[in-house]
């Protein structure tokens, strides 16, 4: 199945945690058919300050099931020195689950589509540049929720690789 990952960094060589991340996911057997570019964006929702993310949206195949790509992303984000003091706290490496095809789960473990993915510019914006034809999962156009945002969250953006 196809799906849309959520990259980020925000913690010591970010650019180099979000290429190790990629490569760990082909690692996992994950193939990677598209990444946005890297999109440095300022921290949502954490309580102090912390440097800024960089953020990008891959494209991946998966032949496993939902779980399997949950603990692979997982093992990818313990391999590059992941730790959860509290929530929200600064990180070398996070691995979301956006979008899977054909799925919908809402599990304690494990929410797909993602809740929160259409109210975060930091994955809006990444999404948009890949997928520009996508319908969310509240039925809107992404280009049209990305109209809603000011774009204040974005710092700026390079293509990756
Ligand atoms: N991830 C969070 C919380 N806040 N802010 C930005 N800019 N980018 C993120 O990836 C991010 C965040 C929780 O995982
Ligand atoms: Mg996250
Ligand atoms: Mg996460």
């Amino acid at each position: 199945m196809r799906g849309y990952l959520c990259l980020g960094s925000n913690l010591g060589d970010r650019l180099g945690f979000i290429r190790q991340a990629i490569e760990g996911l082909r690692g996992h057997g994950a193939g990677i058919l598209a990444l946005s570019g890297i999109y440095e964006t300022l921290p949502v929702g954490t309580a102090l300050p912390q440097e800024n993310y960089y953020n990008l949206v891959a494209l991946v195949e998966w032949g496993g099931t939902p779980l399997e790509l949950l603990r692979a992303a997982a093992a990818v984000e313990d391999s590059l020195g992941r730790r959860r003091p509290y929530p929200n706290a600064p990180r070398t490496i996070d691995i979301d689950i956006l979008l899977l095809e054909g799925v919908a789960l809402r599990t304690p473990e494990l929410s797909v589509p993602h809740p929160r993915m259409e109210e975060r510019a930091f994955v809006i914006f990444p999404l948009a540049e890949i997928a520009p034809d996508i319908a969310l999962p509240s039925g809107r156009h992404i280009l049209e929720v990305m109209k809603g945002f000011s774009g204040d969250e974005i710092v700026g953006a390079r293509t990756f690789e």
